[in-house]
């Protein structure tokens, strides 16, 4: 349907249907609040949101939008100051959730794909911004206004009115990397994983937690199966390796295996909650892999913890005595009291920031999900024992710079390839293995006396973000 008016009749029932929709709207909108698509101090009920001192027409203007590529169509909806705006909403997107939230306060709440609601925006008085609050949707673009035409100059709550306080986004959220890990964290193990047979089967179930990246500081995290960076996956050469993926999440989501050759289009598709998919691959050649979400803005899910190392060790490698493994990952908050804070879903969590992901302003740079602790919880070797540790720079826009403080490698393999081996002939030693976002590999040392060394970022705006883990070596 083109904008335009309805008749009376059709506004009558309109006007008795919005009546019995305000009268249940109080669950809904604490419902909704709950999900984060409404801001705090709004409210559906009482007076119709949107009216202010323009007169009401008793007009209607009802218009079609459809939602799909993180797109409203049309994106400008004109409607006569005074009238009654009904947003006829569907979800064309294929793949993905999105919603509508109006600066008032309206939410559509969430749509599944291909499924429609209408949604009652009220008495239009002035010109209202719009936008899909699921997270990284209106960074994309997903945006959408509503114009008053005939108004006046533009009155004084178009804007969120609540969230903002003053607080600058991209301000930095306070990390206390001295603390030990909150009581309900469990410290991850490092160790690599052992050898997993030439076929195997791995179910990822995509949750939406509040996870701990520092002390006690909370993320609204996406995962595969729990924590941010998922479980670290190993695979033999020549291996059959088949992922279940399960959508439990209440957004779509995805998996890009690095490791495979395959086509994308169905194997990497954007699954919607409640679905699943199979995904299967030959690993064929060896490294530490990265998988993620590849679903947009995949900066956002890959930063809120979809991402992890699938690794498939080299043939003809050296026996080595311990074998761990380091993903860094970072990761951007949206600060207390900020713009977009109120999109919150796990009280007492910080949502992903789409702005400071976009500025490159990181809160935390971590290994395997938490900024410290394997300074609270030490790696652990003997003096004398060959080391390999595995690096892989998760991102989703970061590389690293792995050093360990007190150590020289006498082995490096990156992206493929042994770049050093303790037998050449030049003698060479390394200091550092550079990764550029998405590259992986690994070093080897021995520590030669006891002590208690520190792998680092060498990059020390990194370091000093929480990219640290202590290797305690004893006699
Ligand atoms: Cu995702």
């Amino acid at each position: 349907m083109r904008p335009g008016s309805m008749d009376r009749r059709a506004l009558t029932s309109t006007l008795l249907a919005l009546g019995s929709v305000l009268g249940v709207t109080a669950l809904g909108a604490a419902l909704d609040r709950a999900q984060g698509s409404l801001p705090d101090g709004t409210d559906r009920g009482g007076v119709l949101p949107g009216a202010g001192a323009v007169t009401p027409t008793g007009q209607t203007t009802t218009i079609e939008v459809s939602m799909a590529d993180m797109r409203f169509r049309p994106d400008v909806l004109e409607v006569p100051a005074g009238n009654t705006l009904v947003i006829e909403l569907a979800n064309d997107d294929p793949h993905d959730v999105h919603d509508l939230v109006l600066a008032s306060g309206v939410s559509s709440g969430r749509l599944q794909p291909g499924a429609s609601t209408t949604v009652e925006a009220g008495v239009i008085s002035h010109d209202l911004e719009g936008w899909c609050s699921i997270v990284g949707h209106r960074a994309m673009g997903m945006t959408l206004s509503v114009t008053a035409t005939g108004a006046g100059p533009s009155a004084a709550g178009a804007e969120p009115s609540t969230g903002s306080g003053g607080i600058d986004e991209l301000s930095r959220v306070p990390l206390d990397l001295q603390a030990a890990p909150g009581a309900g964290y469990q410290v991850r193990d490092a160790r690599l994983p052992a050898a997993s047979g030439s076929e195997q089967r791995v179910r990822f179930e995509v949750t939406d937690v509040a996870a701990e990246i520092a002390p006690g500081v909370l993320m609204d995290a996406m995962t595969y199966n729990g924590t941010v960076v998922g479980p670290v996956l190993r695979s033999e050469l020549g291996s059959r390796l088949t992922v279940d993926l399960v959508n439990n999440s209440a957004m779509g989501h995805s998996l890009d295996l690095h490791a495979g050759r395959i086509a994308p289009d169905e194997a990497m598709r954007t699954i919607p909650p409640g679905d699943s998919l199979e995904y299967a691959i030959t690993t064929d050649y060896s490294g530490i892999w990265l998988y993620h979400c590849a679903t947009m803005p995949m900066s956002v899910h890959m930063a809120a913890g979809m991402a992890g190392a699938l690794i498939v060790p080299p043939v003809g490698s050296a026996e080595v005595d311990r074998e761990y493994v380091l993903v860094q990952s970072e990761h951007y908050l949206v600060p207390d009291g900020a713009p977009g804070s109120e999109a919150v879903i796990h009280e007492g969590a910080h949502p992903v920031s789409p702005a400071k992901i976009a500025a490159e302003r990181p809160d935390a740079t971590v290994f395997n999900g938490h900024a410290n602790q394997y300074v609270h919880s030490p790696l652990q070797a003997r003096v004398g024992e060959r080391v390999r540790l595995w690096v892989l720079a998760a991102g989703p826009s970061r590389g690293i710079s792995f050093h360990v403080v007190g150590g020289v490698f006498d082995t490096v393999f990156k992206e493929g390839e042994y770049l050093l081996r303790p037998e050449a002939e030049t003698r060479g030693g390394a200091q550092a293995l550079d990764l550029a976002a998405a590259q992986g590999g690994f070093v080897e040392l021995v520590f030669d006396e006891p002590g208690t060394y520190t792998a680092v970022n060498h990059s020390f705006v990194d370091l000093e973000r929480g990219a640290r883990a202590l290797i305690e070596v004893t006699a």
